[in-house]
């Protein structure tokens, strides 16, 4: 977890507070906050980016404080991010803030999307409105890490969930885990789901547990996608995951070379899994057309794997901002060495189990020095990164 050295500024910290309420409703549009405090230090109004099409924090801000019959001219707007500059799916925020006559804008960030990019703030300069940028950065940043990582980095932040014993173990030998997590942790899982634009696990866990992987929260206004890493398209089309809807499932999988000896049943399995996957399931994502199966570059063979370096370019590329992974010890693994994890959530549960599955094989060893700095974390929250760049193949399934 960063180490907050300057804390937001009270009116700030109001922004952060209604981009909170966009958490995992946004998404893929970053959840932003905005805040329009009149000279005399009085809310005008206040609001938080709604689901993606809809307005952005700023316009609800302005349309709030027009609601209750406020003048916010002169005023100075309080936001999390910059105030974009283009026409997307909505108008551009700089030109309703500077039109409404706001005096001044205090943000958290720039905003990294390329049609932004401090466009906002130019625009606001040129208006004749006072900019200032920095204001509860580090909260900002932590709130749309998917999003600025997709930006600036190509790829969506992954952040791994784990829950284990004290001894490191997930479950008992013969696969029974319900001693590891209690309801605090379950439902602190949820939130993270809540958060993330998709969950990913491999066929191994559908196969093993049955899982629902879904967000069972109230106020759910969304459902992330489901990925399934499964380069041997082994998930079984009576998967529960697969038959609920409401939100895209992706299966990332690698095709047998052609003539191969499994090639043959490979088709017969894809073609099981398209039968459920069918749009009329819900299941394709509005915004990602078919096919479902999404059929990546992987190293050939008989035997293919998917890559997850690609696997995870691929969901950029659907506008994927974060990654919850929940997956068994052979993809967190593969995601581990593959360098590709920026954030871990662990669950230790006070209980050892003194012998049983692990949580990521074939991971290590690591030297002295990445044990000494790898790993940070503290009370109540996520530590991060904790992968030290490997060179090794990133295949997985
Ligand atoms: C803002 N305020 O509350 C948010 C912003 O497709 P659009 O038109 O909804 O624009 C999405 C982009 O706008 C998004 O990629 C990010 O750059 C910015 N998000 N900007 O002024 C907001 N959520
Ligand atoms: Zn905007």
């Amino acid at each position: 977890m960063p180490h907050l050295t300057t804390p937001p500024s009270p009116w700030m910290q109001r922004a952060l507070d209604q981009a909170g309420l966009a958490l995992g409703h946004s998404d893929p549009n970053p959840s932003v906050g905005a805040v329009i405090v009149s000279p005399a230090g009085a809310v005008l109004g206040e609001g938080h980016t709604q689901a993606v099409g809809g307005p952005h924090a700023e316009v609800m801000a302005l349309r709030d404080a027009a609601a209750r019959g406020h003048d916010v001219r002169g005023a100075t707007a309080y936001v999390t991010l910059e105030p974009c500059a283009h026409h997307g799916r909505t108008g551009p925020c700089c030109e309703a803030l500077s039109a409404a006559g706001i005096g001044r804008v205090v943000a958290a960030l720039r905003d990294p999307n390329p049609r932004v990019a401090g466009g906002g703030f130019a625009h606001l300069v040129a208006a004749g409105v006072q900019v200032e940028v920095g204001d509860g950065a580090e909260a900002a940043r932590e709130l749309m890490r998917g999003f600025l990582s997709r930006m600036t980095r190509g790829r969506p932040w992954v952040r791994l969930k784990v829950a284990a014993s004290l001894d490191g173990f997930t479950a008992l030998p013969n696969g029974h885990s319900q001693w590891i997590t209690g309801e605090a942790a379950r439902a602190d899982g949820q939130r993270w789901r809540q958060r993330a634009s998709c969950i990913l696990t491999g066929s191994g866990t559908l196969l093993a547990d049955d899982p629902l992987l879904n967000v069972r929260l109230p106020g759910t206004t969304r459902q992330p996608a489901l990925v399934i890493v499964d380069s041997q398209l082994r998930t079984p089309p009576t998967a529960q995951a697969l038959t609920l809807g409401q939100r895209p499932v992706w299966i990332a999988t690698a095709e047998p070379e052609l003539h191969a000896p499994g090639h043959a049943a490979w088709l017969a399995r894809q073609q099981a899994l398209r039968q459920v996957l069918m749009p009329a399931h819900g299941n394709l994502s509005p915004t990602a057309s078919p096919p479902a199966l999404l059929d990546l570059p992987h190293r050939p063979g008989p035997r293919p794997q998917v890559d997850l370096a690609a696997l995870l370019l691929a969901l950029a590329a659907r506008e994927v901002n974060e990654v919850h992974v929940e997956a068994g010890a052979g993809l967190n693994g593969a995601l581990l060495r593959a360098g590709l994890v920026d954030e871990i959530v662990a669950y230790v549960a006070p209980t050892l189990l003194g012998s049983g599955l692990g949580w990521a094989s074939a991971w290590g060893p690591v030297t002295d020095a990445q044990a000494a700095t790898s790993v940070q974390s503290a009370p109540g929250v996520a530590g991060e990164p904790t992968a030290p760049p490997r060179d090794a193949a990133s295949g997985v399934g």
